[in-house]
């Protein structure tokens, strides 16, 4: 199928080609990127692109969907068994949509609702006045303390009392420890709050079970599958249970009393979105039914392995971290101590073939464009293949950067040694330009 490419639409095919190249010969560790299986490759690149199958499985408005229904319900089978859920909804297209459907079905236009503020690791669509969530909604923030760099429960508490949201959002992008999620219950319970979890970071890491378990606390809880996951680039909803609707919410168009799960289920489709990606869908059950195999749960280990060796690295060559450290897959490097923007280290990065992404840090006085701060992430390079002792080597090397990030000569010796340690361990066997385009993933 990639012949085609190649022969068909040669200036596509390069594209393709060099990312490829980009992927297999550069340190990836933007903390929310991965590198998925060839069969999750294969799913996706299939013809389950072309069909449409709006409805739920059993119950679409169009023929034909009998193997498509398959996949849904193959996917919604092994989501539950891995997470323990009682009810899911796999076809949210992203992260962002499945926060839609959150947003939706709980609150009305103009509703207060309390979540972790964005410049303190929280998310875009948790409360950003540039989003949906904080246009259509009225955010309020909660934040991490000062000196630990934690979130302040105390803090929530408070904020919680004084302005009664009526929704809680826990949930982050850049915050590397985790969540007590008993105490936010406990704080919702108290204010009459839904509470809701993005755990779209950990989800592969609580998956595994080496982070709490938001889905017995919760009302809803969201996920992307593309991040710890290691799936497709996409959406999940999931409930522990399906709770009797506290709150008496009722059908938008019947104002029919429902339960929480057919009001997500609606708010997916028809309120947010139409068909479904089929194609992606039969990915995720792919990539779930990786993650119920033991060795995922090993991958995930070395994750939090991995990241704490790099904190651990960090801490030796002097920088600082916002909290101290880390319990999950990455770690948040406060520049500001070292006369660097994080913009000025993503771009030196960069230049060396190290990929991170610039990140504000709490109480950050720069732009969100330029940054006091680094996210550096462990899930990518650990599918490749890397443990302590080569994370402990890009430590290295990142201090070898940014302890001279305009000297070209310094960022051309780095750049050969990224280029040696990624000949090690090599990703995809995706040949390199102008050679036939057989993706035969060499290590996945
Ligand atoms: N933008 C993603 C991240 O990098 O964390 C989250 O959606």
């Amino acid at each position: 199928m990639r012949a085609a490419l190649r022969e068909q639409d040669p200036r596509a095919y390069q594209i393709l080609a060099r990312e490829a190249e980009r992927q297999n010969m550069g340190l990836e560790l933007i903390a929310s990127e991965n590198f998925v299986s060839r069969a999750v490759l294969e799913a996706m690149g299939s013809v389950l692109t072309n069909k449409y199958a709006e409805g739920l499985p059993g119950r679409r408005y169009y023929g034909g969907c009998q193997f498509v229904d398959e996949a849904e319900r193959l996917a919604q089978e092994r989501a539950k068994a891995l997470f323990g859920a009682e009810w899911v909804n796999v076809q949210p297209h992203s992260g962002a949509q499945a926060n839609a459907a959150v947003y939706l079905t709980l609150l009305k236009p103009g509703d207060v609702f309390l979540g972790l503020n964005l410049a303190h690791g929280g998310h875009l669509t948790h409360g950003s006045p540039v989003n949906f969530s904080g246009i259509l909604y009225r955010a309020e923030y909660y934040g991490v303390h000062p000196e630990t760099g934690r979130i302040d429960m105390d803090e929530v508490r408070d904020k919680a009392l004084q302005i009664r949201p009526r929704l809680i959002s826990i949930g982050a992008s850049a915050y590397p420890r985790d969540f007590d999620y008993a105490a936010f219950r406990e704080i919702a319970d108290e204010v009459g709050a839904f509470l809701w979890m993005d755990m779209a970071h950990t989800a592969g890491l609580i998956a595994a079970k080496l982070l709490n378990d938001p889905l017995p606390h919760c009302h809803i809880v969201s996920t992307t599958t593309h991040k710890t996951l290691r799936g497709p680039r996409g959406g999940m909803l999931l409930m522990g249970r399906d709770f009797d609707n506290p709150f008496g919410l009722v059908a938008p168009k019947s104002g029919r009393l429902k339960r929480m799960s057919e009001l997500f289920d609606s708010a997916v489709f028809p309120g947010i979105q139409g068909g479904p990606l089929m194609h992606v869908i039969l990915a995720k059950a792919v990539a779930l039914g990786e993650a119920l195999q033991p060795d995922f749960v090993e991958y995930a280990q070395q994750v939090i392995r991995n990241a704490r060796a790099l904190a651990e690295r960090l801490l030796e060559h002097g920088y600082e971290l916002v909290s101290g450290g880390t319990d999950n897959h990455l770690v948040l490097v406060d520049l500001r101590s070292r006369g660097l923007t994080g913009k000025q280290a993503e771009e030196a990065l960069e230049r060396a073939g190290i990929t991170v992404n610039k990140n504000m840090v709490p109480f950050d006085t720069q732009s969100p464009l330029v940054t006091s701060g680094i996210r550096i992430g462990t899930p990518a390079v650990t599918t490749r293949g890397f443990k302590e002792p080569e994370i402990r080597y890009v430590a290295d090397l990142i201090h070898e950067v940014l302890s001279d990030p305009d000297n070209e000569t310094v960022l051309e010796r780095v750049r050969n040694k990224v280029l040696e340690l990624c000949r090690q361990f090599p990703l995809y066997d995706f040949v390199s330009i102008g050679d036939p385009a057989e993706l035969s993933a060499s290590r996945l």
